[in-house]
């Protein structure tokens, strides 16, 4: 079964000011959909493999899979992480989690932030659950799959290639960061969190 690009649940203009209509179109309908047609070819050359037997080319379409996939994957819950009605902090369990884990709020944004910010060159900052432990943890995520832990649940994430902000920001990664608390949607974040207990 082929993988599709999900549908926007906001307008692409509902981000406005904080993340402009023209970068959420060229984002999802070009970008995203990008990844969704690389992990679909991946997976159909992964499959001929077995049909025919032949694994020379296996290295090469286990990377395209791994960088399309994670890709595709992540803009997914990117996507469901934001809202026009954003902003805030989150309640609940997740906020008791944040206090034990961080600290409090306001530790987890600093190094949430700062996570985000550092990513050397395209990737993502992911605010994660990690079940073997029960803890909420941070990670950067380079291009899409690498510097990641295994076994976790990715629960914030934000994507700071360069086609995430530029448009609007430039050079000016931390202001794009900055802006981007406007728009997490902490309803979703708080039942991912939820669902992964
Ligand atoms: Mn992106």
């Amino acid at each position: 079964m082929a993988h599709t690009l999900p549908e926007l649940t906001y307008a692409y203009d509902a981000l406005e000011p904080h993340i402009d209509e023209q970068t959420m179109k060229l984002h999802h309908d070009i970008h995203h959909n990008g990844y969704v047609v690389g992990l679909n070819n991946a997976e159909d050359k992964l499959a001929e493999s077995r049909e025919s037997g032949d694994y020379s080319l296996t290295k090469h379409w286990e990377r395209e899979s791994a960088f399309h996939g994670a890709g595709h994957l992540l803009h997914s819950i990117f996507w469901t992480n934001m809202g026009p009605d954003g902003g805030g902090e989150p309640g609940g369990a997740l906020a008791e989690a944040m206090n034990s884990d961080f600290g409090g709020f306001d530790k987890f944004k600093a190094q949430f932030t700062a996570a985000s910010n550092q990513v050397e060159g395209s990737g993502w900052g992911i605010l994660a659950y990690r079940p073997s432990d029960n803890k909420l943890i941070i990670l950067q995520a380079e291009k899409h799959q690498n510097l990641s832990q295994w076994d976790v649940v990715p629960l914030l994430v934000l994507d700071v290639w360069e086609h995430a902000y530029y448009l609007k920001y430039q050079n000016k990664r931390p202001a794009y960061t900055d802006a981007f608390f406007n728009v997490i949607n902490w309803t979703n974040i708080e039942e991912r969190y939820n669902n992964a207990k």
